[in-house]
């Protein structure tokens, strides 16, 4: 049975070009509700920590220097079939395959500046929200 949450980050691009409200309103406007959210910025460790599963892929480096070069919004979503939803919402990893409409097609710059994350399965989606939040933070 699919799981009811998923995590999701604003990337640094998605803030620093001022869609943390648009953005906030497609994930609410989808169905989504919000458990937990933090504005906050991603160490040099935690990114590399955060993104460990891509550490031999040729963009790690790009990645962790990306996802620390500016503030992140960080949240933990709710809904019913949440992982796979919220991924339909986001649109592919490059914006320029993203489906018209989904929130990378919409404010992406790029495919590493793709305004958004989304968990890819139910454990990734726990085990990512836990790396941000403790559980008195989580509603
Ligand atoms: P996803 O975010 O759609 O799940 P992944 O393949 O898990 O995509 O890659 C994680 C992140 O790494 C992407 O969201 C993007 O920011 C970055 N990334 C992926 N592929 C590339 C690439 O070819 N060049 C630069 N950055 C990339
Ligand atoms: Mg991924």
């Amino acid at each position: 049975m699919a799981g009811k949450r998923t995590f999701t980050m604003i990337k640094p691009d998605g803030v620093a070009n001022g869609h943390i409200g648009a953005i906030l309103e497609k994930i609410n406007g989808a169905g989504f509700t919000i458990k937990a959210m933090k504005y906050t910025r991603l160490s040099t460790e935690d990114a590399k920590s955060f993104y460990a599963i891509h550490k031999e892929r040729p963009f790690y480096g790009e990645l962790v220097e990306y996802m620390t070069s500016g503030p992140i919004v960080a949240a933990i979503l709710e809904k019913d079939n949440a992982v796979e939803d919220f991924r339909t919402l986001i649109g592919a990893t490059n914006p320029k395959e993203a489906a018209p409409g989904t929130i990378r097609a919409l404010y992406a710059e790029s495919i590493a500046a793709n305004a958004v994350h989304g968990s890819d399965s139910d454990e990734n989606a726990a085990i990512e929200g836990a790396f941000h939040f403790s559980g008195r933070e989580i509603f």
